[in-house]
């Protein structure tokens, strides 16, 4: 009996934990030619037998820092501390995002899940599967036995969207996978009718030539049944936008600013957090929120384990975010060119966040 056949049955669980861990079991999730490539490493999450793809984190902070000007990496953000705060500023007030969008997936997953007739669900990120619960209610009462993979950096995450479908959704066949987006997508059998999930805006944390490669890459990988499903946050009035990332608490502070202990557990730097500040604001020429760390004091930061230093003057900034804000219509137009046809559109009633669905065009 092979594990995927098992993994949406909660009652036989125990028995999947016996199984051995690191065989290959086959899947209907991968193209053939990409079985080999996975390994099962916890019950119905798989790694990539050979995970020599990883950009090694300490040399990604020092690239970006000797740019000019200095930015950061998004993903450093998402440590434990990190992915804490960013969980505790989806409940602010002044975040509308993570509520605004997850109303609109209420109302509107019966309508997506028709428009979309797939088996498989795949979801780029995991958190815990409970933005996703509408989509999967839809999925089950439309077509029943459904694979949902998500795929993420994140173990932890992973695990716990395992256990949310495990105990919400018996009749779906989990199979995470614990890799980054563009290796996990680029194996799924692009003749297996799949929605790609992609919510909360996350593109908008891409840079232009990020945006463009996931893109590309997304698009080669997906089939002629695929379908894309995009979360994206509007451009809208400036104040409501700022307050966003500037809120009353300091969670957002908080959360860009931790990215510096990250880094000095990393590199072994010498980031004092008592000597910077957090700083945003809407850049209107790029359409976006820009997130800076600015130095309150001349610092001298050193990366012993490179014989690398730089000196970070009083009232310079790094880069640390950025949040884009997208014209949904011009966006629709733009993923044409990436051979992805939209074919509907959700919206809430203040127009603020947006649910693009794509087809992928053959
Ligand atoms: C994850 N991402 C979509 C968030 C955003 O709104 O850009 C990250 C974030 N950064 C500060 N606040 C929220």
């Amino acid at each position: 009996m092979n594990s995927t056949a098992l993994a949406g049955h909660s009652s036989c669980f125990s028995f999947i934990v016996a199984l051995p861990m690191q065989k290959t079991k086959s899947s209907a999730l991968f193209s053939p030619a990409n079985q080999k490539l996975w390994r099962l490493t916890q019950p119905s999450i798989w790694s990539l037998v050979n995970d020599a793809s990883q950009d090694d984190p300490a040399r990604s902070v020092l690239r970006t820092l000797w740019d000019q000007p200095r930015w950061l990496e998004a993903y450093h953000l998402y440590d434990d501390h990190g992915s804490n705060l960013f969980e505790r500023i989806c409940e602010l007030p002044e975040y509308y995002l993570t509520r605004t969008e997850n109303a609109i997936l209420e109302k509107e997953s019966a309508s997506i899940i028709s428009a979309a007739p797939v088996r498989c669900i795949v979801e780029l990120g995991a958190g815990s599967a409970k933005k996703t619960t509408h989509l999967l209610k839809a999925q089950v009462a439309h077509r029943g036995k459904t694979i949902f993979s998500p795929i993420d950096v994140s173990l932890p995450g992973l695990m716990a969207s395992r256990d949310f479908a495990r105990d919400n959704f018996p009749e779906i066949e989990f199979q995470g996978l614990h890799a980054r987006y563009e290796d996990g997508f680029s194996s799924i059998d692009p003749n297996l009718p799949t929605l790609f999930v992609f919510l909360g805006s996350t593109i908008g944390n891409f840079n232009p030539s990020s945006f463009v490669r996931f893109f590309s890459q997304l698009s080669n990988a997906m089939g002629p049944d695929d379908f894309l499903l995009l979360g994206v946050d509007r451009i809208k009035d400036v104040d409501i936008l700022e307050r966003a990332y500037a809120d009353s608490q300091g969670l957002t502070a908080q959360f860009i600013l931790n990215v510096f202990q990250n880094i000095n557990r990393l590199t072994g730097s010498n980031f004092d957090l008592a000597q910077m500040r957090y700083d945003s604001g809407f850049n209107p020429e790029w359409s976006r929120i820009e997130m800076y760390a600015v130095s309150t004091a001349a610092q001298e930061i050193s990366f012993p384990s490179f014989g690398a230093y730089f000196r970070w003057e009083k009232d310079d900034r790094i880069l640390v975010e950025i949040s884009r804000k997208f014209d949904a219509l011009r966006l629709q137009q733009q993923l044409r060119f990436f051979d992805l046809t939209p074919i509907a559109h959700f919206t809430d009633s203040r127009e603020w966040f947006s649910l693009l669905l794509f087809r992928k065009s053959s």
